[in-house]
């Protein structure tokens, strides 16, 4: 590996090229960006300018990473299927590169005392993938001291997507990388007043996902996967993979 095979462009268009075939966006960020934004519990332990990415999954996902994946009988049944498959996906980047040079952290790992190790909304919103709306974004507190989760809304995904984590290469420093701003789709107070409010108190009937016009959401299947009780998950999609190879 040459010392070109780190720079910042070999790196970005590698991990690029490894995921966007398979349903996948990657965006740059400098962990200084999500350490300014972050309290000191949650920040990342590397110099600002380190090179990261954030990975999302789009509607194609499903379709192009998962269902391949389930195929090929690549899921050991130990942890959820998608995340095995996250992981399958993450480990592939790491193979690219030099042992221990890219660090990967999933959306789902945790600290012993349960802190999120990445939260992925504030990495999106800091690589200007999806702008993440908080309680602070509408105007005059209309919920007073009620606890209010926050959402990020991707400019074409709307809600149907998910924020899978971040990868870190610790060795490689961009201190001029340009910085994007997350296209803020939901721009009135009144729309993010009532995304908030779907979000938080009607997730389950996934409204919140439409709260913008979408280019591509997730297929009828994708949406009875994600629909069915994860312990059913596993023999779900065991059932659609056998009827479609029979077809
Ligand atoms: C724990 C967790 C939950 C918990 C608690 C929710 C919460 N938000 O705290 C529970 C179990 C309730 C939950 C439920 C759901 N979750 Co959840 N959850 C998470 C998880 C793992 C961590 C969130 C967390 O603990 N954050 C800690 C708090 C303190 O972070 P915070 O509020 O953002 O505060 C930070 C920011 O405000 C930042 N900050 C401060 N100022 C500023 C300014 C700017 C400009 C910025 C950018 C940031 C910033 O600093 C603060 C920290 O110091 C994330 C994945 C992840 N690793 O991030 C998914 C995640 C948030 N969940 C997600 C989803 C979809 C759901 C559900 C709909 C269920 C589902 N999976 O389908 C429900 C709906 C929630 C609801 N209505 O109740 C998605 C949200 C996707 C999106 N579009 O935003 C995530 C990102 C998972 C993913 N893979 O995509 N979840």
């Amino acid at each position: 590996m040459t010392e070109n095979q780190m720079c910042p462009s070999h790196v970005s268009s590698t991990a690029s090229s490894i995921l966007s075939k398979v349903g996948f966006e990657v965006y740059p960020f400098k962990i200084g960006w999500y350490n300014e934004q972050v309290q000191k519990v949650f920040a990342l332990p590397y110099p600002e300018d380190t090179l990261a990415f954030i990975v999302i999954s789009t509607p194609e996902m499903f379709e192009k990473a998962f269902k391949p994946f389930i195929c090929r009988q690549a899921c050991t049944g130990v942890r959820d299927p998608i995340d095995e498959c996250m992981m399958h996906q993450f480990s592939l980047i790491k193979q690219e590169f030099p042992e221990g040079e890219a660090e990967t952290i999933h959306d789902f790992e945790l600290h012993p005392n349960r802190r999120p190790k990445v939260l992925v909304q504030t990495a999106g919103h800091v690589a200007g993938a999806a702008y993440y709306y908080q309680a602070s974004d509408v105007k005059g507190n209309p919920w007073g001291d009620k606890k209010i989760y926050g959402v990020s809304v991707h400019p074409k995904y709307g809600g149907w997507f998910a924020l899978r984590g971040v990868i870190i290469f610790r060795n490689v420093l961009h201190p001029d990388l340009p910085r994007k701003d997350p296209p803020d789709v939901v721009s009135t107070s009144s729309l993010r007043k009532e995304l908030l409010d779907r979000y938080n108190n009607n997730w389950q009937d996934w409204s919140f996902r439409d709260v913008v016009p979408v280019a591509l959401k997730y297929s009828e299947e994708q949406k009875l996967y994600f629909l069915t009780p994860p312990k059913d998950r596993k023999e779900l999609i065991m059932k659609i993979i056998k009827q479609e190879k029979f077809i």
